[in-house]
């Protein structure tokens, strides 16, 4: 009855087919078949920063379309709150990445979503469920080999390193905000006949130091993950994917979908790998090219 109605005439010569397609349920992107994804135990993926233009979302689909595994985790900055809190950018694209992820919970795979410090709003939901997809603040992962890993986005250790916390900042708008400031206080300088000093040029130079500060972050990471009596960490936050052994702690980085488009994935035996995204695809269409066909690359 319901059916009829609406696909019968409104007696007012309007058809039906003028009501939303209610059924549609369908990405922009459609979704590639699901029998030739590589299957992995878990996947580690963060720093997506949906709702920017910096976001691979291109790249992340194809990701997503091409791996499957029974656990994944959602290391944090999946949308990027900071930024659409002053401009709303929010293409298809960004809608369809939303869309696998609440699928994939759907067809069985265990997700959990770590928020960050971008997508700070949904900590509060910590300890809930939203579409199968776990809220968590922190978790602990063991491996099939026994290792037992504790996963945290990692802007936590922000606050241990006070001296490089404007690090955090650069990149984002807080950095055009402090050339801005920068005018300001030569301004004042000038008035007070003091010689020009620049704030940028510092922090530029600053920019130098980031491979050092990279190496400290992994270190205080690792550090707190050793006090905990874990075997390792994984995190993301500093959008370098990275594996280390520091002091008998594995530190993994799982990289960013912004610049590296990098995965960490545990494969079915325990053993972790850092996968680059567009080196994959690279392999892939170099394979395509050779006239393999992927079954065959796949059994070998
Ligand atoms: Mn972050």
């Amino acid at each position: 009855m319901f059916g009829s109605y609406l696909e019968g005439d409104f007696g007012n010569g309007r058809q039906a087919s003028a009501f939303p397609d209610l059924d549609r349920h369908q990405p922009s992107v459609p979704e590639r078949p699901l029998e030739k994804r590589r299957k992995y135990r878990t996947v580690w993926i963060s720093d997506v920063h949906l709702g920017t233009k910096g976001c691979n979302a291109e790249l992340l689909i194809d990701f997503l379309d091409s791996v499957d595994s029974e656990t994944m985790y959602l290391v944090g900055d999946i949308i990027d709150g900071w930024r659409l809190k002053k401009k709303f950018y929010w293409p298809d694209a960004h809608n369809d990445i939303v869309w696998r992820l609440l699928k994939r919970a759907k067809r069985g795979t265990r997700i959990v979503y770590i928020p960050g410090n971008h997508d700070e709003m949904f900590r509060q939901f910590t300890g809930m469920h939203f579409g199968g997809i776990e809220i968590r603040r922190a978790a602990f992962h063991d491996t099939a080999d026994g290792r037992r890993l504790m996963v945290l986005h990692g802007d936590e250790f922000d606050a241990v390193m006070l001296s490089h916390r404007w690090l955090a900042f650069v990149g984002d708008a807080l950095y055009h905000f402090m050339m801005g400031l920068n005018r300001w206080v030569n301004a004042v300088r000038k008035a007070l006949d003091l010689p020009y000093w620049s704030l940028s040029k510092m922090a530029k130079h600053k920019v130098k130091n980031a491979v050092e500060f990279i190496g400290k972050y992994e270190e205080v990471v690792a550090r707190a993950a050793a006090e905990r009596g874990v075997d390792g960490v994984v995190c993301g936050h500093i959008h370098t994917a990275e594996h280390r052994m520091l002091d008998g702690v594995e530190y993994w980085n799982d990289g960013d979908w912004v610049e590296g488009c990098n995965a960490l994935v545990e494969h079915a035996d325990g053993r972790m790998e850092i996968l680059n995204w567009p080196e994959e695809v690279a392999k892939r269409a170099q394979a395509e090219q050779q006239g393999e066909r992927p079954e065959v690359a796949e059994a070998a």
